[in-house]
């Protein structure tokens, strides 16, 4: 039998997602043309070249759509166009044309759980009244034992539905301005089929798909079960909302939408699904051959910085995706959780949990966000940087709470500051905020901490020791490494306790030293680059090198 992942490496280049570092950018925190204070389309065109120059493959744009930003723009208003606020149509067009130019793919964010109540659609759904076609693109109930129609949890707090004017009760799983839509209906699924089309026709490379797991729901409704008197939103199997056999049905009929392009010259769209789902096992099923391409691993943003945790997780994840023919791919960070150089500060169990009141080395989260980037960057399959990861921003944990935007802020009763913290506008050159971020001093929408000159593009650019520095040249030797990308590897059997240690053929081995002491380089013929200075043949602790072997 053929081995799928070997295969591929010499399968046209049209299987470039395989082993691609996709970028991610959150357009209102990247880059701000028109110095409003909010990012746009402008500034990412504008900070194209740097991207291209960092050595990433791909960019992924969070939603750009017309929406209240209620939830940062997973509240989408108008699934074609472009908000005014980020920009025109004509702009977004212009930048898929100067990305390719430069080498660079274009993925966007497609958010099909739920959309803005905004959307015109949602707006005729309220006005049309009960057992109307309109509000049959909606979950739409009547009142349940004089309650809404399920317990179900929202996801930033409180319950799931919400009660109108006449009685009826709309589903949100998310914010209560995001009503989910009924994928039992043929006008959801065909007005989705047109959204892919009109972006694969303007020339998009791919899509992230948003919750990529709660689409299809079970239509019985019944409750969850209560943990600690409340109603759950784990993931359990059966979970009436996440994960249901339907979802399969809708990725097949995309993936048939994304086969029909592979003709043109960018060949066949992709997908990378959005699915905090755990085991690999389930996670695997979204990535099967005839359904979506490639998924955001979450079990490596989730494992500490530990040898055996991050040793399982790639194991497990490989194991899995593997035997459905699909890559694997690593991520560390993203617009919803806590910045990794904060995390790996940190006590190991604390990681993703208690912003701000958690004790914090940032020194040494600092050393480890370089090992893990090698160690990421390393590893089979493709990566994901989400922006700031590459200058080794930190988390901002103490943002004045009047200008805490994230929903999760206001739904949790001000308990929970949610997730604004790894969404401050980018420091790109200067000493003081707006630090380049937008032009003139005009302040950006959430302020940046005064002592960040240290960490701007522009300050880390000329120094060869920086975060930045070793991005560039990691991603620099990637590219022309054949060793490195899609393809296996091989744990070497020689490493200590504490050390990850694996080599890829030709000639590649790569170790990591997360023991409480440093050890000895194993025989190598180069050291090809370190995440930090190397001693005399000895490896330090929280280090990665690449050896040429
Ligand atoms: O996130 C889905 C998701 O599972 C997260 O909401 C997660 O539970 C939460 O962020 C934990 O803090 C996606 C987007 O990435 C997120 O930004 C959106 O808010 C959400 O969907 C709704 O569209």
């Amino acid at each position: 039998m053929s081995d799928p992942v070997a295969d591929s490496r010499t399968r046209p280049a049209d299987d470039w997602w395989r082993s691609a570092v996709v970028y991610q950018v959150y357009p209102r925190s990247f880059a701000d043309a028109d110095g409003d204070g909010t990012g746009d389309v402008n500034g990412i065109r504008a900070r194209l070249p740097y991207l291209a120059d960092l050595g990433v493959d791909a960019i992924w744009i969070s939603p750009w759509y017309p929406s209240p930003l209620l939830d940062g723009g997973y509240d989408v208003a108008d699934y074609r166009d472009i908000n005014p606020e980020f920009g025109t149509l004509a702009d977004a067009d212009a930048l898929i044309a100067e990305a390719h130019a430069l080498g660079l793919r274009i993925l966007i964010d497609l958010v099909p759980n739920h959309c803005s109540w905004e959307h015109p659609w949602f707006q005729a759904a309220l006005k049309a009244g009960r057992g109307s076609a309109e509000r049959d693109l909606f979950w739409f109930r009547d009142t349940k034992d004089g309650g809404p129609p399920t317990n179900w949890p929202a996801a930033f707090g409180g319950g799931a539905w919400q009660q109108i004017e006449d009685g009826q009760w709309y589903l949100h799983l998310f914010d209560i301005s995001q009503p989910d839509w009924n994928w039992d209906n043929p006008k959801v699924i065909e007005e989705f089929d047109a959204i892919l089309r009109f972006w694969f026709d303007r020339g998009v490379d791919g899509f992230r798909i948003d919750v990529a797991d709660s689409m299809a729901k079970d239509p019985t409704l019944p409750d969850v079960p209560l943990h600690n008197g409340e109603p759950t939103r784990e993931k359990y199997v059966g979970n009436p909302f996440y994960d249901q056999p339907g979802v399969h049905t809708i990725h097949q009929r995309w993936r048939a939408i994304a086969d029909e392009y592979a003709d043109t010259p960018q060949g066949a769209r992709v997908f990378v699904a959005e699915a905090w789902l755990s085991p690999a096992e389930r996670l695997a099923q979204y990535v099967r051959p005839d359904e979506l391409q490639s998924a955001f691993n979450f079990d490596a943003l989730r494992a500490t910085w530990d040898a055996k945790d991050l040793r399982e997780v790639i194991d497990h994840t490989t194991e899995n995706l593997w035997a459905v023919g699909a890559p694997a791919t690593w991520v560390l960070s993203n617009h919803d959780t806590i910045r990794h150089r904060t995390r790996y500060g940190r006590d190991k169990r604390d990681a993703l949990e208690g912003a701000g009141v958690v004790p914090t080395d940032l020194q040494l989260g600092l050393r480890r966000a370089r090992a893990a980037a090698l160690l990421e960057l390393a590893l089979p399959g493709g990566a994901y940087i989400y922006q700031g990861d590459e200058l080794g921003l930190p988390e901002v944990e103490d943002l004045p709470e009047d200008v805490l935007d994230d929903p999760t802020w206001e739904r949790s009763g001000h308990t929970v500051r949610g997730r604004d913290g790894c969404r401050v506008p980018i420091p790109w050159s200067g000493t003081e905020p707006p630090f380049g971020f937008g032009p003139g001093t005009g302040q950006p929408w959430l302020p940046q901490p005064a002592d960040w000159s240290g960490l701007t593009a522009e300050s880390q650019a000329g120094d060869p020791d920086s975060h930045l520095s070793l991005y560039k040249a990691a991603l620099r030797i990637r590219r022309d490494h054949p060793a490195l990308g899609d393809g296996r590897l091989v744990w070497d059997a020689d490493a200590p306790a504490g050390v990850l240690s694996f080599t890829r053929e030709p000639g590649f081995r790569c170790v990591v030293n997360i023991s409480d002491a440093p050890v000895t380089l194993p025989p190598h013929q180069e050291v090809l680059l370190a995440s930090d200075q190397l001693a005399d043949g000895v490896l330090p602790v929280d280090t990665t090198v690449w050896l040429a072997v």
